[in-house]
C-alpha cells in the first residue's frame, strides 16, 4: 500500500483520533487541514511559504489540470510534485465534484459525466476509468475515486441510485488505477442525510479494501447540526487503521466538531477564499479588513498571532492595500489566514495528546463568539 495510517492515541475526553499518515512524500501528522491549490498553485502563497506556515499536504484538482494545462503536460514535467515546485504530500480530488457544480453545463449517465469546460465551453467526458488515468498521470500520494456528490436537499431515490453508482463507479476507479503501491486511491462514502443510505453506502465502500475512506455528499448546504449528526453515525463505522476524509469542510468550528467525531483529514476553499477578499480569522472572531473602523488601528490583524503578516503589518496598512487594489493585501491575508487554521490544528492535535480536546473546544468558541 502507498500510505500507511498510524493511531497513535484516542482523546479520552472526546474520542478524537491522534495519528500519523506515512506517504511517499512524508509524514503528516492528523488532524490536518490542506489548504486548496485548484491549479498547481495554492493561490497567492509559494510553496516555500506554505512551508513556513508548516502545511504537511495540499489538495489539487483534477478537473481543472486535466482543462488547463492538461494531464500530460503535467506527466512531461515529471508529475505535480516537481511542476509545481512542491516536495510534500498532494491529494488530488477525482474532478466528480467540479463536474457536478456546474450545473446545466453537464449530463450523467451510468457510463460517466458528460460536461462543457468553464474556460471555452468546449465539450468533455469524464469517466472513472479517465479521472484515474488524470489522477495517475499528475502523480498525487493520494487520490480520490470519482463520485456522484447528490445535491441537498434531494430526494431518497435520487441519493440512492446516486450511491449506487458511485459504488460502481468505484469498482471502476480501482480497476482503472495502474500505481496503487505510490499512489493511495481514497473511496468516498455517499448517502446524503439519509440514515439508512449513508449505512448502505459504508457497507458497499467499505467492502472494497482501500487505503483510506472519505466522507462526502456533507457541507452542501445542509444546516450545520445536521452534517454533524450524520457524522455521528457514519464515522464509528469507519474502520480505525484508516484515514478518515470530511471533503469540503474549513470554517474553524466544524473543524473541531469534525475531529471529536473521528475525523482526520479536511480541506476548504474557505480560508484562502474569504483571505483574498479581506477577511482575516482571527482568534476573536472574524475581521473585515476594508471596514471604515480599521482605518486608523495600527494593531496587527490578530493580536494574539505570530505569523509573519501579524509580526510585521498593521490592520491599517493592509486596509489600505486592500483599498488601493494592491496583489499584497491578498497575500498578506491568505497568509495569515492558512497560518491561522494550520495553527488551529496543531492546537487540536496538542489537546488530544493531552486529553483536553472538550475544554479546548469551549476555550476556543467563547474567544470566537461561537455558541456551543
Ligand atoms: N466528492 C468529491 N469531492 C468533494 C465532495 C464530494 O462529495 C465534497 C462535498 N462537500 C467536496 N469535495 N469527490
Amino acid at each position: 500500500m502507498a500510505i500507511k495510517y498510524e493511531l497513535i492515541k484516542v482523546c479520552k475526553q472526546s474520542g478524537a483520533r491522534l495519528g500519523k499518515i506515512h506517504t511517499p512524500h512524508g509524514v503528516i501528522e492528523t488532524p490536518i487541514f490542506m489548504p486548496v491549490g485548484t491549479q498547481a498553485t495554492v493561490k497567492a502563497m509559494t510553496p516555500e511559504e506554505l512551508k513556513k506556515i508548516e502545511a504537511q499536504i495540499i489538495l489539487s484538482n483534477t478537473y481543472h489540470l486535466y482543462l488547463r494545462p492538461g494531464h500530460k503536460l503535467v506527466e512531461k514535467a515529471g508529475g505535480l510534485h516537481k511542476f509545481m515546485n512542491w516536495d510534500k504530500p498532494i491529494l488530488t480530488d477525482s474532478g466528480g465534484f467540479q463536474v457536478f457544480s456546474l450545473g446545466d453545463l453537464r449530463k450523467i449517465s451510468e457510463e460517466g459525466v458528460e460536461f462543457r469546460s468553464h474556460i471555452d465551453g468546449s465539450k468533455h467526458f469524464l469517466s472513472p476509468e479517465k479521472a484515474i488515468e488524470i489522477e495517475n498521470s499528475l502523480g498525487a500520494d493520494i487520490i480520490m475515486a470519482f463520485d456522484e456528490c447528490a445535491p441537498y436537499p434531494a430526494d431518497r431515490q435520487y441519493v440512492k441510485n446516486s450511491l449506487e453508482r458511485t459504488t460502481r463507479w468505484l469498482k471502476r476507479c480501482i480497476d482503472a488505477h495502474k500505481y496503487p503501491e505510490r499512489q493511495a486511491l481514497f473511496g468516498i462514502i455517499q448517502g446524503g442525510m439519509y440514515k439508512d443510505l449513508r449505512h448502505q453506502s459504508l457497507n458497499e465502500i467499505l467492502s472494497f479494501d482501500l487505503p483510506g475512506y472519505a466522507v462526502g455528499g456533507l457541507s452542501v448546504g445542509e444546516p450545520k447540526d445536521l452534517m454533524y449528526e450524520v457524522l455521528e453515525y457514519t464515522t464509528p463505522l469507519m474502520p480505525k487503521d484508516k484515514p478518515r476524509y470530511l471533503m469540503g469542510v474549513g470554517s474553524p468550528d466544524c473543524l473541531i466538531e469534525g475531529v471529536i467525531r473521528g475525523i482526520d483529514m479536511f480541506d476548504c476553499v474557505h480560508p484562502t477564499r474569504i483571505g483574498r477578499n479581506g477577511t482575516a480569522m482571527t482568534s476573536i472572531g472574524r475581521v473585515v479588513i476594508k471596514n471604515a473602523k480599521y482605518a486608523e488601528d495600527f494593531m496587527p490583524l490578530d493580536p494574539n498571532c505570530d505569523c509573519y503578516t501579524c509580526k510585521s503589518y498593521s490592520r491599517a496598512y493592509i486596509r489600505h492595500l486592500f483599498k488601493a487594489g494592491e496583489i499584497l493585501a491578498s497575500r498578506l491575508v491568505t497568509y495569515h489566514n492558512l497560518h491561522f487554521l494550520l495553527n488551529l490544528m496543531k492546537e487540536i492535535r496538542q489537546a488530544i495528546m493531552e486529553d483536553r480536546l472538550l475544554d479546548y473546544r469551549r476555550e476556543f468558541f467563547q474567544k470566537y463568539g461561537y455558541t456551543l
